[in-house]
């Protein structure tokens, strides 16, 4: 049994997404998900700030196949903090379909590390956002970024866009490749032309080691859904952002559905929205490839040789 209380007013995620109309390329990555728990079986971390709904690897995997994906990449919650179990027992349990991305302290031992390398954690998170989490030095970061190195590991970070002028040094002095979550969250209300979103342009045409994910349209979004009509995307007033990455960046880029969409407040989506939402950001088929299948398995299993 799961004694842990969800957060009031706590939306838990879509029970029967749509099948989305658009079909993805054969072997598509969702690259980023969470699992959330089970509580019972994996607890929540006394430092959370929030308590999520369950979320196993068995509904993650059933999402997946519904959606059409191949594979996935579980990037560790804050609910969880620093106990990697969930995420690395769903990556050990995919049969190798599954990547994981870890939160570390810097007590981490090496054989933990290899550890999680061994169970198929091939970056770490970084996370600025400051509902989230606890304030962590960056001396520490930065002593893990130059330990996860040599594993062939990168760093993900999660910001909001307001934050980045304070954060732009310290992303810049990362020895690894950087991957932003969710385009570093830029106010769609400035629109796509705004110096804010021009400063995280920026920041990835002067560091080509920094990756975006062009994820997360229904967190950015003030339209919201739902599509008007078969042609038009669901949270549309995000195309033009996800878009211009894609395009400026097409070898960079990764998209993700970030099931189970923690701490949305208004709507939960519909997954096969956020599939259909695709092809209207990544317009070619060349796009759709890279984004979709090159780009993450380049990042999380290269050893394929994509
Ligand atoms: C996301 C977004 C959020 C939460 C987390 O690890 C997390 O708790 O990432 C958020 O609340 O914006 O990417 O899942």
């Amino acid at each position: 049994m799961n004694d842990f209380v969800k957060t009031p007013g706590w939306l838990d995620w879509h029970p029967n997404p749509s099948r989305p109309r658009w079909q993805v390329p054969p072997g598509s990555v969702d690259a980023h998900c969470h699992v959330f728990g089970p509580g019972a079986e994996f607890p929540f971390a006394p430092e959370r700030k929030y308590t999520p709904c369950d979320a196993s690897k068995q509904q993650l995997f059933a999402l997946r196949e519904r959606l059409g994906l191949a594979r996935s990449v579980i990037v560790q919650a804050t609910c969880h903090g620093a106990d990697n179990r969930a995420m690395a027992d769903a990556c050990r349990s995919s049969g190798g379909t599954a990547r994981g991305v870890a939160t570390v302290r810097r007590s981490i031992t090496e054989a933990e590390l290899q550890a999680l390398h061994d169970a198929g954690v091939r970056g770490v998170r970084f996370n600025f956002v400051k509902r989230l989490v606890d304030f962590t030095p960056r001396d520490e970061l930065l002593e893990i970024a130059a330990r996860i190195r040599p594993l062939g590991w990168h760093v993900v970070v999660y910001f909001e866009a307001v934050d980045l002028p304070e954060l732009w040094d310290f992303f810049t002095a990362l020895p690894t490749t950087v991957v932003v979550d969710h385009m570093g969250r830029p106010d769609v209300r400035q629109g796509v032309d705004s110096a804010e979103f021009a400063r995280f342009l920026r920041l990835l045409h002067e560091h080509d080691n920094i990756w975006s994910k062009v994820s997360c349209p229904e967190r950015l979004s003030i339209a919201g859904p739902p599509a008007l009509n078969g042609e038009q995307a669901a949270y549309r007033d995000v195309v033009p952002f996800a878009r211009k990455v894609v395009e400026s960046f097409p070898e960079r880029v990764l998209w993700g559905t970030d099931w189970p969409h923690p701490n949305l407040k208004d709507h939960m989506p519909d997954d096969g929205l956020l599939v259909d939402f695709i092809p209207h950001i990544a317009v070619t088929a060349e796009l759709q490839q890279k984004l979709l299948v090159t780009n993450p398995m380049r990042l999380y299993w290269p050893e394929e040789g994509a």
